[in-house]
């Protein structure tokens, strides 16, 4: 707040390079960060963005593994395509490296030595599973199990994605390792941990008291992470992927993937520019902002922060405008089950139209909530808004120009009125952009830019140049005198979020990119300048184009749907007596709340028929609990009571699940008694 600096850094998320980017990337990191970057770049401001590949962790390691190929061959591979993917889009990247280059491990090598020269770890021995076939810890993912809740036979040592439940390795039933099938042992090992607890006084005073300008979901989460008291993390694994622990008998142990992948953001620019880094990092006048998605806010505000501070020669960020998530099509986008617009496939199919993309994705931009991308929105904003107003405006001005002034800039006569009016309408559009990328509203900025095109096809429509032509060629050349100074405007305010297109603009308006500060200006064109023969910025999409997008997402969502048909085939047969041990009845529902610091569970309390009981059950992310009051579930009422976060459950409420992991709660289609047997 009012602080001044001199240059600003920009960070975004490092991608894992276990798969392609998608637009959800695109949406929620990449396309704000870059036209947040090439804003102050035409201010002429000095700043850098930096990206890179986050090469480490255990989703890389299960890839090799089910390909038969090494991480290292993983994550050449996607680094590349990752590389190429943002590089097409236009993602001004001053550096974009990755978590396996040298100088990286030396970097995050060199400063866990130092918080552990400075004493500033703490270190512990715990019991983790072991695999004594394959002679290795396991990490959660690579236990499979029996879930506690749900009794899901296939359940991974940190979730149960039957019925949702986060788990602990240890909560599993008949744990099994999913390297060798062997069943692991318990066997001690030591590691450190980093001491969040020690500086939660710290983090609150520097977020909750000197950051309460953070966008509300950041400060949001950062204080809800803080109200639940923060615990000592450990910063290593036993892995045998990552950097190794730089210390004594800390052989086969990693640094932990969220504690290289940040300092991740120091070593790229360390190896872009070896000499003057560290006035990127340690100079207070720089400004140090990170973009990053929601799922990543507690990793930038709480922990990186604690490891810079702990380090004690850093600066911390100024802001971290996290996004909330993009949806496609009303679903999760997910990578396993292939729902996504991958980007290296969006350009192949669409070449040449990276700018629609960019501009519908910032048009939706999750920024204050989850957002959702469809293909009917996508070819409605291209062409009612791109094509219709501003490819429409700046078309209707050059051809009027080429036709009637040999492409030549006219000079304006005297103005009128109207004329004048319109001018002011646009003279305020520079401190209304600024004011809203100053603040990180990238939708409404470009909301803003769109409405100076607005103005400009409205001033064409109404002063029809076209039917003057023959009577008044003095009028004619100020109204295009006017329309080319707005069309100069828009290359500039359009220029952080559509460059391919705005440098299709400059070079039909034959001039040098304009800088920012002379957006707003009215002689941004010399009378006698000469223009280029104009081409189209923007083409219509047709309906079969976007009719075989959607063909090839519900493709996708039926291979979907018997894939999980096969891998969830119909049980053995059982006997008659089998089936009625089981006692499912009706219940209405009296009460429902969610179960505080579990964020799938809700707490019910039921009218059974005879008395009221309580069931914990793991929908809280399909329902809200008031949805629920009043209505009649069915649920099994002889399952043995056990224990959920402390409160003890006695039964279980039935839900079917949707291929997409949707559940929907089993309810009696007539209102009956509560008790009633469900036969
Ligand atoms: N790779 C997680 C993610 O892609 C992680 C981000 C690292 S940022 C230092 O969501
Ligand atoms: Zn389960």
């Amino acid at each position: 707040m009012g602080k001044q600096f001199k240059r600003t850094l920009i960070t975004t998320a490092l991608p894992y390079a276990n798969g392609p980017v998608h637009i959800g990337h695109l949406a929620g990191v990449y396309v704000p960060a870059d036209i947040y970057a090439r804003y102050l770049r035409l201010k002429g401001e000095e700043v850098l963005l930096i990206g890179g590949s986050d090469e480490h962790g255990v989703p890389i390691t299960i890839r090799a593994k089910k390909e038969g190929v090494t991480p290292q061959d993983i994550v050449d591979r996607f680094h590349a395509i990752i590389k190429q993917s943002f590089a097409d889009f236009g993602i001004t990247f001053d550096v974009y490296s990755r978590t396996t280059s040298e100088t990286h491990r030396q970097v995050a090598s060199d400063f866990f030595r130092k918080l552990y020269d400075k004493g500033e770890f703490i270190e512990q021995t715990s019991e983790q599973y072991y695999d004594e076939e394959a002679k290795q810890f396991l990490a959660d993912r690579y236990i499979t199990g029996t879930c506690p809740h749900c009794h899901n036979e296939g359940a991974y040592g940190d979730q149960c994605e039957a019925c949702g439940t986060s788990l602990n390795a240890t909560d599993l039933i008949n744990p099994k390792s999913a390297i060798s099938g062997s069943v692991p042992v318990m066997k001690e090992t030591k590691h450190w941990y980093l001491p969040l607890d020690k500086y939660e006084p710290f983090l609150r005073q520097w977020i909750l008291e000197g950051h309460k300008e953070w966008k509300s979901n950041v400060y949001g989460q950062c204080k809800s992470w803080m109200d639940m008291g923060l615990q000592p993390r450990a910063v290593s694994r036993d892995l045998d992927w990552g950097i190794p622990v730089p210390v004594e008998g800390a052989e086969g142990k990693v640094l932990y993937v969220w504690f290289d992948a940040p300092i991740g953001y120091i070593s790229n620019t360390k190896e872009l520019l070896p000499d003057t880094w560290e006035t990127w990092w340690k100079d207070p006048e720089t400004k140090l902002l990170h973009f990053i998605g929601k799922d990543n806010i507690v990793f930038h505000c709480i922990v990186f922060p604690t490891m810079l501070k702990a380090e004690g020669t850093f600066n911390l960020p100024e802001n971290v405008p996290a996004n909330e998530f993009l949806n496609l099509e009303g679903d999760k986008i997910s990578t396993s089950r292939n729902w996504a617009v991958w980007l290296h496939e969006y350009l192949e199919e669409f070449p040449g139209k990276q700018d629609v993309l960019r501009y519908v994705l910032t048009a939706n931009a999750p920024e204050t909530k989850d957002n959702d991308f469809t293909w009917r929105d996508f070819q409605a904003r291209n062409n009612n808004e791109l094509v219709a107003i501003l490819g429409n405006f700046v078309n209707r001005a050059l051809v009027l120009t080429s036709k009637y002034f040999d492409g030549k800039v006219p000079a304006a006569g005297e103005l009128t009125e109207y004329d004048k009016e319109t001018l002011i309408e646009f003279a305020d559009v520079k401190a209304d952009v600024e004011r809203l990328l100053d603040t990180f509203h990238f939708r409404d900025a470009q909301k803003e830019a769109m409405n100076l095109a607005r103005i400009g096809n409205k001033y064409l429509a109404d002063t029809e140049p076209w039917k003057l032509a023959k009577t008044d060629m003095e009028r004619v050349a100020t109204i295009l005198n006017i329309s080319l100074q707005i069309t100069a405007n828009l290359a500039i305010a359009f220029e952080p979020f559509l460059p391919f297109s705005m440098q299709k603009l400059n070079e039909m308006l034959c001039v040098e990119p304009l800088g920012w500060d002379r957006l707003g200006q009215t002689n941004l064109l010399a009378a006698g300048h000469q223009l280029a023969t104009p081409e189209l910025l923007f083409e219509k999409i047709e309906d079969s184009v976007i009719e075989a997008q959607i063909q090839k997402l519900l493709d996708t969502k039926k291979s979907n749907e018997e894939a999980s048909y096969r891998a969830n085939p119909v049980r053995e047969n059982i006997e008659y007596d089998d089936f009625t041990k089981l006692d499912i009845r009706v219940g209405t529902v009296l009460e429902c709340a969610k179960v505080p610091k579990a964020d799938k569970l809700l707490q019910f309390l039921i009218d059974d028929g005879l008395e009221k009981r309580t069931i914990i059950s793991g929908i809280a992310q399909h329902y809200k609990p008031e949805e629920l009051v009043g209505k009649q579930v069915c649920f099994i009422a002889n399952l043995a009571p056990r224990k959920l976060r402390g409160i003890v459950s006695e039964g279980m409420i039935l839900s079917a699940e949707n291929a997409d992991g949707s559940l929907a709660v089993i309810m009696p289609q007539k209102e009956v008694k509560p008790g009633s047997e469900v036969k």
